[in-house]
C-alpha cells in the first residue's frame, strides 16, 4: 500500500507513535509518505520512506500564518504526485480537518482517497473540547473514513465529549522491543549513582497536564527514606519552574535534568522506577517503553493508564495529586531487591502484550478494509 502519514514531528507521543508506525510499515514493504512541518524526530532512513515538508510562506498580512491551508494543499500535492491509497492522520487538530479539506478538493477530480484519524489524547480530552475548536474537531472526526483511539478510555471519552456517529476502533499504542529492552549499562549507572542509589525517572514534554511538580514531590518523599537519584528527561513550558522548585529543595543535587533525549532506552536500562503523575493520560506511551526496559511504573489512575499499568504487578496507580500514596508505593517497590526484581519482570512481561508485531497488523487490516469500502462507495456513486 502507499500510505500518507500526517503527524506532529516532535518528541510528543502522537508523533513518536506515528513515526514508529510508518517505519514498521515501511519495513513490511509499504510505501510511506510522511507529511509534517519538520522531519519527525525518530524517523530513520529507509528506501520505502519519503518525507514531505509543509512550508508556510509568510506574508505581512499574516499575523497567524495559515498552517492548516498549507497542510491541506501539501496533502493534495503528495496524494496526486505519488498515487497514495490512503491518508492516516495522527492527532485530530488540525490534521483531520485538513485531511477532510484535501479529500474534498480531490473529489472534484475523481482522485480522492479515504483518510483515517487516530485520536491520541489532548486532541479530545483538553484542547479538542475547547469551544474554539470543538465544532471543527467533531465534524472532521465524523467525516473520517475510519477513527481509531489509542485506548478504551479515550474511545469512551470521545463519545462522551462529542456527538460521534461512527464506530471508534481501539488500537493500542505499541513498543518495539528490539529497541526497548534491558541492556547492561552498569558503567553508565555507576556514573550517575556511584553509591548504588535507586534511580527514579520521568519522561514528558513538561506541560501542565503532566504535573511534573508531583514527580519532584514524590522524589523528595522517597529521598527521605532511601538514597536515590531522579532523572528528568524532556523539555517544555514547565521545566524552568520545576528547576526553580528543585533549587529550593534539599534534594536538588540528586536531580538531573537531561533535556530531550533520543536514546532513551539506554537511560531506562539504568533506571529502577518510572513516575507518571499526569492529570490525564490517554495511554502513556513513555510508561510502556519504560516497562519494556524493565521499569515498574508509579502513575495516576487516570484515563488509559489502568490499561497499561497493572496495579500491584507492574507498578501502582494513585489518585491524581496524591503524592504521599505514590511515594509510599514507590518505597515499597524500591526497598527490597527481590520485590523490585519481581516488578521489573512483570513490567517486561506485560509490555509484550503491546509488542509492535502484534499491533501493526491491526492497522494493516483496518487500512485494507477502509480502502475497499471507499472504492465500493465511489463505484456506487458512479
Ligand atoms: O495528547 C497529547 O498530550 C499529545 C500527545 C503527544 O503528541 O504527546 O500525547 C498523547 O498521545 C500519546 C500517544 O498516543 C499518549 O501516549 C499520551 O498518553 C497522550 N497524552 C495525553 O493524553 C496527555
Amino acid at each position: 500500500m502507499k500510505i500518507g502519514i500526517v503527524c506532529y514531528p516532535t518528541f510528543g507521543g502522537s508523533g513518536v507513535l506515528a513515526t514508529e508506525l510508518g517505519m514498521a510499515l515501511s519495513a513490511k514493504g509499504h510505501e510511506i509518505h510522511f507529511i509534517a512541518y519538520q522531519q519527525p524526530v525518530r524517523l530513520n532512513f529507509h528506501p520505502n520512506i519519503y518525507y514531505h515538508e509543509v512550508t508556510v510562506p509568510t506574508y505581512p498580512l499574516f499575523d497567524f500564518p495559515p498552517y492548516e491551508t498549507a497542510l491541506a494543499s501539501t496533502m493534495v500535492n503528495v496524494i496526486q504526485n505519488n498515487g497514495l491509497d490512503l491518508l492516516h492522520v495522527h492527532y485530530a487538530i488540525p490534521h483531520a480537518s485538513a485531511a477532510y479539506f484535501a479529500r474534498e478538493i480531490l473529489k472534484k477530480q475523481g482522485k480522492d482517497i479515504p483518510f483515517i484519524t487516530t485520536l491520541h489524547g489532548t486532541d479530545i480530552t483538553l484542547v479538542g473540547k475547547d469551544q474554539t475548536y470543538a465544532p471543527v474537531v467533531s465534524f472532521s472526526i465524523n467525516e473520517s473514513d475510519a477513527i481509531t483511539a489509542v485506548s478504551n478510555s479515550l474511545r469512551e471519552e470521545t463519545y462522551r465529549s462529542f456527538e460521534i456517529e461512527k464506530d471508534i476502533h481501539v488500537i493500542p499504542n505499541f513498543v518495539d522491543i528490539q529497541r526497548f529492552h534491558q541492556t547492561d549499562k552498569e558503567h553508565f549507572k555507576k556514573m550517575l549513582a556511584p553509591n548504588d542509589e535507586r534511580i527514579l525517572v520521568h519522561v514528558s514534554n513538561f506541560r501542565k497536564v503532566k504535573r511534573v511538580e508531583d514527580v519532584v514531590r514524590v522524589f523528595e518523599l522517597v529521598h527521605e527514606r532511601m538514597p536515590s537519584k531522579l532523572l528528568m528527561i524532556g523539555d517544555g513550558p514547565e521545566r524552568q519552574h520545576i528547576e526553580e522548585l528543585c533549587r529550593t529543595l534539599r534534594v536538588c543535587n540528586d536531580i538531573r535534568f537531561l533535556g530531550k533525549q533520543e536514546h532513551i532506552s539506554e537511560i531506562f536500562s539504568i533506571s529502577d522506577l518510572f513516575i507518571l503523575p499526569s492529570l490525564t493520560e490517554s495511554f502513556g506511551l513513555s510508561a510502556l517503553e519504560a516497562m519494556a526496559c524493565g521499569i515498574p511504573v508509579i502513575s495516576t489512575n487516570t484515563g488509559g493508564l489502568p490499561e497499561i499499568n497493572v496495579q500491584g504487578k507492574t507498578g501502582y496507580l494513585s489518585d491524581v495529586g496524591d503524592v504521599h500514596d505514590m511515594a509510599e508505593k514507590a518505597v515499597y517497590i524500591l526497598e527490597n531487591d527481590d520485590r523490585l526484581q519481581q516488578f521489573k519482570d512483570a513490567a517486561i512481561l506485560h509490555a509484550r502484550n503491546f509488542e509492535k508485531q502484534r499491533i501493526i497488523p491491526l492497522y494493516e487490516q483496518l487500512y485494507d478494509k477502509v480502502i475497499l469500502d471507499y472504492s465500493k462507495k465511489k463505484a456506487a456513486v458512479i
